[in-house]
């Protein structure tokens, strides 16, 4: 177990149906906290930079107009094994194959509009992370499971 942060967006077709507050509010029941939030456009140089790895694959040119073409809602959320743990809460890629209950099995129809995005690993949300934010926008809170015990 390890306390670890990791890049969410609500992209814009969750920004669009107005299923922002639904998407963050299930991370938030699980546990997780929000370290850092904003809503924002995304400017081509940032969406080619985030989805990098996919560059040359035939849904990229698709994929970086969708990401640019409305505002999204980013994120960083933090918590106990928090990368996978929001990987499972947003559902598999393509929502048909994305379990009921996940944000994608709930929400969604088509891989091109699936959306949530979280980062798929410890070295992929260390690179995410800065594209989205700043150190000073980001405010880590402890996670010290007593607190909801105790109170202060
Ligand atoms: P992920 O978002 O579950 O990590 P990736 O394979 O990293 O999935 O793909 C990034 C995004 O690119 C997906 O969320 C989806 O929006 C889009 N995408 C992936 N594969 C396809 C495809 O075959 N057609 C259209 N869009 C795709
Ligand atoms: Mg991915």
């Amino acid at each position: 177990m390890a306390i670890e942060q990791t890049l969410i967006l609500a992209k814009p077709d969750a920004v669009a149906r107005g299923l922002v507050g639904e998407i963050i509010a299930r991370f938030e029941r699980r546990g997780y906290t929000i370290a850092a939030l904003k809503l924002m456009k995304v400017d081509g140089n940032r969406a080619r930079t985030h989805y990098a790895e996919h560059a040359g694959k035939p849904f990229f040119d698709g994929l970086v107009q969708y990401i640019t073409s409305a505002p999204v809602v980013a994120m960083v959320i933090e918590g106990s094994d928090a990368i996978e743990g929001c990987r499972a809460t947003i559902g598999a890629t393509h929502p048909i194959k994305a379990a009921p209950g996940s944000i994608r099995g709930d929400y969604g129809q088509t891989i091109g509009r699936n959306l949530a995005h979280g980062s798929d690993s410890s070295e992929s949300a260390q690179r995410e992370i800065p594209i989205w934010f700043a150190p000073l926008e980001i405010a880590s809170r402890p996670h010290d499971q007593t607190q909801w015990l105790v109170g202060t």
